[in-house]
């Protein structure tokens, strides 16, 4: 049973969209859970309680962002890091070595064989000995409760990136990894509207930038990683307490994680669960690491979208100490 507050999504022209162009055998329906009302998957209830009771542990290591944000760059700079940088190793797709605390295994769609969907990603944890790696796009408030009461303090990153880059990047992994079949405009009502998956977009980022204080948090912003991913690498290694790397390790890394390298790597492109889905949707085209931009959205949205999201993002950052040159442009300062 769910321990967890949940509501329905209101039966409007948002939720008739959702229902018509975001629901399919993949994900059958969503539900509001919790204080932030975070749109998660219907089948979320079913596995609510197990991630608010989950044991967490000291050594553990979380990357959590709003998706499309860097997360996948993020968790392979944390996973070698962490990992003594075993390039062997780091073959495996990272799914498998990093998994997500929010797939409790419970996806019963066609699409299930053998991709994402397939593990209890809680049972999973549980029988790992030692640190784990965790991904999650849950906001702070849905995190194990063990974590938001300052019981258990793993070290938790958290990526974030400018509003609309974000917008663009989900809309186009949404076709393909989702299976969604939504126009941009349409997407991004639903978006604006606070009704998108892992939304509202605001609470996941603000959440997290107002427990900033927290020495077990670290937030990083995908606009510095672009810039200089080397400071960001050795900022990485710091909070983990590892020893800075050497020039040598920090070379290989960083080439390793260039966008080029990460685009052609197997094991962090979701090529595999691409294919895969392109089975069910042959005309959904691209790929999960396709631009690497910032401010790539000002080629892809029309100035009214554009204005539409710069009311939406000062609307939520008033009254909040959120830079509004980042929040809106993504400009690093
Ligand atoms: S997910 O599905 O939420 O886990 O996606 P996420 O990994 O957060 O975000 C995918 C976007 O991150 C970009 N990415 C990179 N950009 C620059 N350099 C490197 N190395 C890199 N690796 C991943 C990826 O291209 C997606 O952004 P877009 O804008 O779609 O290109």
């Amino acid at each position: 049973m769910c321990s967890v507050e949940q509501n329905e999504i209101p039966d409007d022209e948002v939720g008739n969209i959702i229902k018509s162009k975001l629901t399919n055998d993949l994900i059958h329906g969503y539900c509001l859970f919790g204080k932030d009302d975070t749109c998660l998957p219907r089948y979320y209830e079913t596995g609510a309680a197990a991630v608010e009771e989950f044991e967490i542990r000291n050594e553990d290591v979380i990357v959590a962002s709003f998706p499309k944000s860097g997360t996948t760059w993020t968790q392979e700079m944390v996973w070698l890091l962490k990992n003594d940088l075993d390039y062997d190793r780091a073959k495996v797709e990272i799914y498998d070595r990093f998994p997500k605390f929010e797939l409790p295994g419970l996806g019963n769609s066609r699409y299930d064989s053998g991709d994402l969907n397939r593990v209890n990603s809680i049972d999973e944890l549980n029988a790992c000995t030692g640190p784990r790696l965790i991904k999650t796009h849950l906001p702070f408030s849905l995190l194990p409760r063990q974590i938001r009461n300052g019981y258990k303090t793993p070290k938790i990153i958290f990526v974030m990136r400018n509003s609309k880059d974000t917008f663009i990047s989900y809309y186009h992994m949404a076709q393909i990894l989702w299976l969604w079949n939504v126009s941009k405009e349409e997407l991004a009502k639903v978006y604006l509207a606070d009704k998108v998956l892992y939304g509202p977009y605001w609470k996941n980022v603000l959440g997290y930038w107002n427990m900033r204080h927290l020495p077990n948090l670290l937030i990083l912003r995908y606009e510095e990683m672009i810039k200089d991913l080397k400071s960001i690498i050795q900022r990485t290694c710091a909070f983990l307490e590892l020893d800075p790397l050497t020039e040598e390790q920090l070379e290989r890394l960083f080439t390793h994680l260039s966008f080029n390298s990460m685009k052609n790597n197997s094991a962090v492109n979701y090529e595999k669960v691409i294919k895969e889905r392109k089975q069910y949707n042959p005309t959904g085209d691209g790929a999960f690491i396709r631009s690497g931009k910032v401010g790539g959205y000002k080629e892809e949205m029309s100035s009214e979208l554009i204005n539409k999201f710069d009311e939406w993002i000062k609307k939520n950052i008033e009254n909040t100490d959120f830079n509004e040159n980042y929040a809106c442009f993504g400009h690093v300062e």
